[in-house]
């Protein structure tokens, strides 16, 4: 057998793997070839940039037209009202949740104690956080072009509601716009499969920079934070929604964690909700059975609304800094982060990084020193990717629970192996 065919042989049994075992293998080899190169590996990272670029390049259309689709799949604006406030209050109460636990993690590890940094002169260049009302403001678009053109999601996600609801309300005149978007609907989900594939590749020039970029050497004065943020995650993420999963919808985590992982990994190479969207909306499709017209509401909004691993980050990260500080906190400053930091996870972007700007917003709240983002600055990164887990799988938990109270869940598909599910 000539050579070339062997290695066609050998391309073809390759794409015959489950994109899920794919992707463990790029970021596998990404950490071992980053662990070998060191911070040469920043020579890889062009190839997990351009995939990243590439599913940004897919999510403001995404959003856009699946939202209208959902919205006006519902024909029932009541029904849509429900659903809106069901994913509002699930979305608020698992923040909080979150937050809470941050705060517990925090408070027994106790990841700042001994490090006695009162005095030392660190200064962290960090854009200033926008205010909770200057949010809240911000989400209606005077412009919702330059909304589209700009990415600014929460305004896409404004503007595609009430174009979405004006469409039903037009009656019959709507139908042919409605059918547009349902075709680029359709288009965009096929675009999102056809980038899916090439996940792998993507997720091993990240992994490979990460671990070239932050080697054991730079971790280690910061390892109990890690620990601690990513204790908090497993936790949140394991027993939390294991849990929100059976008391509410009667489904098997084990089922969803299976599921969902194609999107996790997405989710932790990239560090960004939003650049994982896409990989989201085909798991909650494709492995969790749940019907379209649920998630392409629910999962954007939550993309841009739902930070429960940002909120959780900021609690350890704030008890963090008290403790490098000496700062004694009080039950009113407890309470405090936890209001700050649930309301701001409402405005932190789905983007790498954007819990860091917000944590400058929680640490001021209660006044603690802005110094200690220059700390956490150095390995916002390797924080990032746990809690963008957490804000991805909490978003998916939300459309799956909302799916089935709503009885728009195919719960024999749910319960499928991943290559049974994908071909139904
Ligand atoms: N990376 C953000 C996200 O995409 C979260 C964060 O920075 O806190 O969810």
């Amino acid at each position: 057998m000539s050579s070339k065919s062997s290695s066609f042989g050998l391309w073809r049994r390759w794409c015959a793997v489950p994109l899920w075992l794919q992707i463990l293998t790029g970021m596998l080899l990404g950490i071992a070839t980053g662990a070998l190169l060191g911070p040469d590996a920043t020579l890889l990272k062009p190839i997990g940039t351009l995939f990243v670029n590439t599913i940004k390049m897919l999510i403001v259309p995404l959003v856009f037209c699946s939202l209208i689709v959902g919205v006006t799949s519902m024909q029932d604006t009541a029904r849509m009202g429900r659903i809106g406030f069901k994913s509002f209050v699930f979305y608020l109460g698992t923040t909080a949740f979150a937050i809470s636990l941050g705060l517990l993690v925090g408070s027994v590890i106790q990841p700042g104690a001994g490090l006695s940094l009162e005095g030392h002169d660190l200064t962290a260049e960090v854009k200033a956080a926008p205010s909770v009302m200057e949010t809240l403001i911000n989400i209606v678009p005077t412009n919702p072009v330059a909304a589209l053109a700009n990415g600014q999601i929460l305004q896409v996600i404004v503007f595609a509601v009430a174009l979405g609801v004006a469409l039903v309300l037009i009656g019959d005149h709507g139908k042919p716009a409605i059918r547009v978007f349902e075709s680029l609907a359709e288009a965009m989900y096929k675009l999102t499969d056809m980038v899916m594939k090439l996940a792998p590749y993507g997720v091993f020039g990240l992994m490979a920079w990460v671990a070239g970029e932050y080697g054991m050497d730079m971790l280690l004065p910061l390892i109990k934070v890690i620990l601690a943020v990513y204790l908090g995650c497993a936790l949140h993420v394991l027993g939390f929604y294991s849990l929100i999963l059976k008391l509410f919808a009667g489904l098997s985590p084990l089922q969803f964690f299976k599921g969902i992982s194609n999107a996790m990994a997405v989710a932790f190479t990239t560090s960004s909700s939003a650049g994982t969207l896409p990989a989201s909306m085909k798991c909650a499709s494709e492995y969790l059975g749940v019907n379209k017209k649920i998630s392409s509401f629910v999962l954007p909004l939550g993309t841009t609304i739902n930070m429960d691993g940002t909120a959780l980050y900021q609690g350890v990260t704030a008890l963090f800094v008290a403790q490098a500080f000496g700062i004694d906190l009080t039950w009113v400053d407890y309470l405090t982060i936890v209001l700050t930091a649930t309301l701001a996870s409402i405005g932190t972007a789905g983007v790498p990084g954007a819990g860091l700007v917000m944590l400058t917003l929680v640490l001021t709240t209660v006044g603690l020193p802005l110094e200690g983002v220059a700390i956490i600055a150095g390995i916002d990164r390797v924080l990032d990717m746990a809690r963008t887990v957490v804000n991805v799988s909490g978003d998916l938990v939300a459309t799956t629970v909302i799916a089935r109270s709503e009885g728009e869940i195919d719960v024999e598909h749910y319960n499928a192996d991943m290559e049974t599910s994908a071909r139904m």
